[in-house]
């Protein structure tokens, strides 16, 4: 039966996905390299450094690993210039009663999100207290779609991936979950998230009980 319920942050339960792609997209146009919107769903739930790779593939020339770091310390400027404004306003609409609900159904709570930003996001917005264990970017070796950060996730939660469901917006993220062996709940658009078990809107549609209902989770998710 499900123990635990572990939740990616930006673009489930922050309104960050969408300033991550403008930081992103504001860095390409002034280095003068092509963006669109295929490459912003690329770039989701992948490190900083992962995502500066992919968006120099559209580059005519290598660049040096100074040249890197400059580059996306440049985008993490941009980022951050807007997050220091956040607020519990910037919760997606949902998220709060959802992490809420899985809690009050006596499961556990964990958070593993592929940004160093993280543990500031979830101070500003309030929430950093509903979260059994959190594993951010500083604590793993291997970007999503790699199973380390949903790994970590359940081993600091003491739950087998098995038992685990996790919830995620990025094709990345759910492969991530997939090769853990979780069940994986998309937060999007169906056609970015097909490998998902299912797919909702956004949390406001989550119910923890369709979840917990089954004594296998891939079946509860799948049904
Ligand atoms: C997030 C975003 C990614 C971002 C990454 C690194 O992950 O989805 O777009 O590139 O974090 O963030 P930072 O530059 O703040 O370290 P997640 O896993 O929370 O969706
Ligand atoms: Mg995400």
């Amino acid at each position: 039966p499900l123990q635990a319920v572990i939740f990616d942050l930006d673009g489930v339960i922050a309104d960050t996905a969408v300033v991550h792609d403008a930081a992103w997209r504001k860095l390409a146009t002034e280095i003068g390299l092509p963006f669109d919107r295929q490459l912003g769903e690329r770039l989701k739930g992948v490190d900083r450094l992962g995502s500066l790779e992919i968006l120099l593939e559209g580059a005519g020339r290598s660049y040096s690993q100074q040249e890197k770091l400059a580059l996306s310390d440049r985008k993490n400027d941009y980022y951050r210039e807007q997050i220091e404004r956040f607020g519990p306003e910037q919760l997606l609409p949902g998220a709060h009663e959802a992490i809420a609900s899985v809690r009050a159904a006596g499961l556990k709570v964990g958070l593993a999100s592929a940004s160093r930003n993280a543990p500031l996001l979830l101070e500003r917005m309030g929430i950093a207290g509903l979260f059994d264990y959190i594993v951010d970017a500083a604590n793993i070796q291997r970007s999503k779609p790699d199973p380390e950060i949903f790994l970590a996730a359940a081993a600091g939660l003491g739950v087998p991936p098995a038992a685990c469901l996790g919830v995620e917006d990025a094709a990345a993220g759910i492969a991530s979950i997939h090769a853990a062996g979780m069940a994986a709940v998309g937060i999007g658009q169906p056609a970015a998230l097909a490998q998902a078990e299912t797919v909702l809107s956004g949390l406001d549609a989550f119910r923890i009980d369709d979840f917990i209902s089954s004594e296998e989770p891939w079946l509860a998710v799948a049904g």
